[in-house]
């Protein structure tokens, strides 16, 4: 266990119990709240773009961190190659798996070499031109974006090592700064001759490249026989490359005890991972979803705070799209999902694809979505993690609630219930009157907030969930 990582949790407790202590403490506690809050969503140095609101990322030991130290476990989708579906590199889509997906990163799968790849006679222009509109797309839903350069047939990186080299100058030049932006150098080097010391001298040719135009930006590099040799990096780390942490991926149909064993193993060896592609199929991207495989490994990723990306955002007619053929790019909704995609809109955000009713007209365009609640009153409840941690064998999860009273009429006396997946105690509250009963939790007005004027939004009620393991609303 890292002890910075624990005396940071420690603070932040400490920092919210005192925040809670006092009505007055209480309010002034909100700045200190906010301050401390959602790692994903609160920094606010370049207020003019929705990338700036995203907190830059590191890597210290084998956990992914936010600025302020605190953990951070990202989960989200790839898309399909672009070349092969450009159509889903949309704005839309991307908020769509925002709002209703549970997504917090899209990674941008540029094949290098597959169906006229950038190696391989693709255009190359139009190619970029997909990333840019991706990474834009990303960055306007409030998303962190994966830069992949997707090998896959091409097995050994360094075929096409000159390319790739001139194409991350290029982009690191482009969004260099940009915290939202992080660049994976190579998918999946494959093939009985591509060793570890292949693939990291590669990485040393075009990291430097990379960290000549931007010191911070997180980069992730692959790993020998499809990313799954991650042991071998981590009995042989690369040295002065900076922020950035080695890829595995797993398709949990195919992949078991074995991987997770040796993901466990690299874990032991402090090796920063993150899981930038996964599937519950079989690793061909097809046959039945192994859906207790998955289970396992995702309950694996929770418990050592691994990042996770899905392959993949496609509606080809194969396991492992999310969508079903036929879906609009510009109006996805929760009935285009295919078992695939319920399966991780439940894992995500703790969800069933059944509230599919509710929200049938949600094109993930701005519109209310089924995270809201909207009760008789006109007051509207969203709900929003911003932060966990583990401490003494039990998970702690920070909420912030945000009310909207969107009658013309003041609201007062009003109550909310949230449901959540596993059965909480309230560690820590502000701003709010909360009663936990099993897997709910009854928010009522507290010292403040008895009224909530018409129009007016109400952003500083939270609590500190309290659970014996990953706990979501449901
Ligand atoms: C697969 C696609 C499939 C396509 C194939 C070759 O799902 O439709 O025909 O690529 O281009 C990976 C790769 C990823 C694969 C996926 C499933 O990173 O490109 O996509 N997979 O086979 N690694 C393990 C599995």
């Amino acid at each position: 266990m890292n002890h910075l990582r624990l005396i940071a949790s420690f603070l932040l407790a400490l920092a919210l119990c005192a925040c809670a202590s006092s009505p007055s403490a209480s309010q002034k506690a909100d700045d200190g709240h906010t301050a401390q809050s959602d790692p994903v969503e609160t920094d606010t140095r370049k207020p003019e773009t929705e990338s700036a609101s995203l907190s830059p990322l590191h890597a210290d030991g084998p956990q992914l961190m936010d600025d302020r130290n605190q953990p951070v476990v990202l989960q989200g989708y790839s898309t399909f190659g672009i070349n092969y579906k450009p159509e889903y590199v949309n704005e839309n889509t991307f908020r769509f798996l925002k709002e209703e997906m549970g997504s917090q990163v899209i990674r941008l799968a540029m094949y290098t070499a597959d169906n006229n790849g950038y190696c391989t006679g693709g255009d190359q222009e139009q190619l970029e031109g997909l990333i840019d509109k991706g990474v834009q797309a990303a960055v306007a839903t409030g998303q962190y974006v994966i830069i992949d350069w997707h090998i896959l047939s091409d097995g050994n990186p360094a075929q096409y090592q000159d390319q790739a080299r001139a194409f991350f100058q290029k982009v690191s030049r482009k969004y260099a700064g940009n915290p939202a932006v992080i660049y994976e150098i190579c998918n999946e080097p494959n093939g009985s001759d591509v060793t570890w010391p292949v693939v990291k001298s590669y990485a040393e040719a075009v990291i430097p490249d990379i960290r000549a135009n931007d010191k911070n930006a997180l980069i992730l590099v692959g790993t020998p026989q499809w990313n799954q040799a991650e042991t071998e990096a981590g009995k042989d780390l690369l040295k002065d490359a900076g922020n950035m942490m080695y890829t595995v991926h797993f398709y949990a149909a195919t992949h078991k005890d074995q991987q997770r064993q040796d993901l466990s193993t690299a874990y032991d060896q402090k090796l920063p991972m993150f899981v930038s592609e996964f599937g519950i199929t079989e690793a061909s991207g097809n046959g039945a979803l192994d859906e207790q495989s998955g289970q396992t490994w995702i309950d694996l990723l929770d418990q050592d705070k691994i990042s996770r990306v899905a392959w993949a955002t496609s509606d080809k007619d194969e396991a492992s799209s999310i969508f079903k053929p036929g879906t609009d790019p510009d109006s996805p909704s929760l009935s285009d999902l295919t078992e695939w995609g319920q399966w991780l809109r439940k894992v995500y955000t703790g969800k069933d694809t059944s509230d599919a009713k509710d929200s049938q007209d949600t094109s993930g365009s701005g519109q209310k979505t089924a995270d809201e609640k909207s009760g008789d009153s006109g007051l509207e409840a969203t709900l929003k993690q911003s932060n966990t941690w583990n401490s003494d064998g039990m998970t702690f999860t920070q909420f912030d609630l945000t009310l909207t009273n969107h009658s013309d009429q003041p609201v007062t006396d009003w109550s909310e219930t949230l449901n959540f997946t596993k059965d909480i105690t309230i560690d820590q509250s502000w701003n709010g009157d909360m009663s936990a009963s099993g897997s709910s939790v009854t928010v009522k007005p507290g010292q403040y907030h008895s009224t909530i004027q018409a129009g007016e939004t109400v952003t500083d009620i939270g609590f500190i969930a309290k659970s014996d393991g990953v706990v979501k609303e449901r």
